[in-house]
C-alpha cells in the first residue's frame, strides 16, 4: 500500500469516526429530556467517583515520583565544592587542566572582554552543563563529573573571528 493511499485511508477512517460522533451527539439530542433532579443524584454519585479516583491517583503518583526528586541527593549537593576559577577571553578559556572526579566542583565563570558562554561536553561529545562567561560579572556552574577522561569547554556564545575555535581540553581524574 503506497503512502497516499495510507493516508486517504487514515483520513477517511478518522473522518468516519468524527462523523459517527456528530450524528451520535446530533441524534441524543432528540431523546425525551429527563427531570434535573432524576440525573442530578446520578450526577453526583459519577462526580464522587471520579473525584475519589483522581484524588487516589494524585496520592499514588506523589508517593511514587517521592524518591526521584532531587532533594534526596541534597546532602550531595551541599558537600564542600572544590572552587574552579574559569576566565574567558578571546579566544580561549584560563582555567585547570586536571579536575577531580566524583567531586562537587563550583566553576566561577567570568569574563576578560565580550559575552563568552562556557560549554562543557563530555568524552563522548555530549554537552552536559552551561552558564555565560559575562565581564564584570561572575556565574557559578556546579559539576560533579562521575566518569574520568578528556572533557572540552566551548564558547557557545559568538564572541568575534575566533568564536569556533574558542576550546580548553581539561582531564576529569587521574594525576591532579
Ligand atoms: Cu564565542
Amino acid at each position: 500500500m503506497s503512502v497516499a493511499v495510507k493516508l486517504l485511508v487514515m483520513f477517511l477512517v478518522f473522518a468516519g469516526a468524527a462523523i459517527t460522533i456528530f450524528l451520535a451527539v446530533a441524534y441524543s439530542t432528540h431523546l425525551p429530556v429527563s427531570e434535573q433532579h432524576d440525573v442530578q443524584q446520578r450526577g453526583y454519585a459519577i462526580r464522587g467517583r471520579w473525584f475519589l479516583a483522581l484524588v487516589l491517583f494524585l496520592i499514588a503518583s506523589f508517593a511514587i515520583s517521592i524518591p526521584f526528586y532531587p532533594y534526596m541527593s541534597a546532602p550531595a549537593a551541599l558537600a564542600p565544592a572544590r572552587k574552579v576559577p574559569v576566565i574567558a577571553e578571546q579566544y580561549a578559556f584560563i582555567m585547570a587542566s586536571h579536575l577531580p572526579v566524583d567531586k562537587p566542583i563550583i566553576f566561577e565563570v567570568t569574563s576578560r572582554d565580550v559575552n563568552h558562554d562556557f560549554g562543557i561536553y563530555n568524552p563522548r561529545g555530549h554537552l552536559i552543563a552551561q552558564v555565560q562567561a559575562m565581564p564584570d560579572y561572575t556565574n557559578y556552574l556546579r559539576v560533579i563529573f562521575h566518569k574520568p577522561g578528556q572533557y572540552t569547554a566551548r564558547c557557545l556564545e559568538y564572541c568575534g573571528i575566533g568564536h569556533a575555535i574558542m576550546a580548553k581540553t581539561f582531564t576529569v581524574g587521574g594525576k591532579q
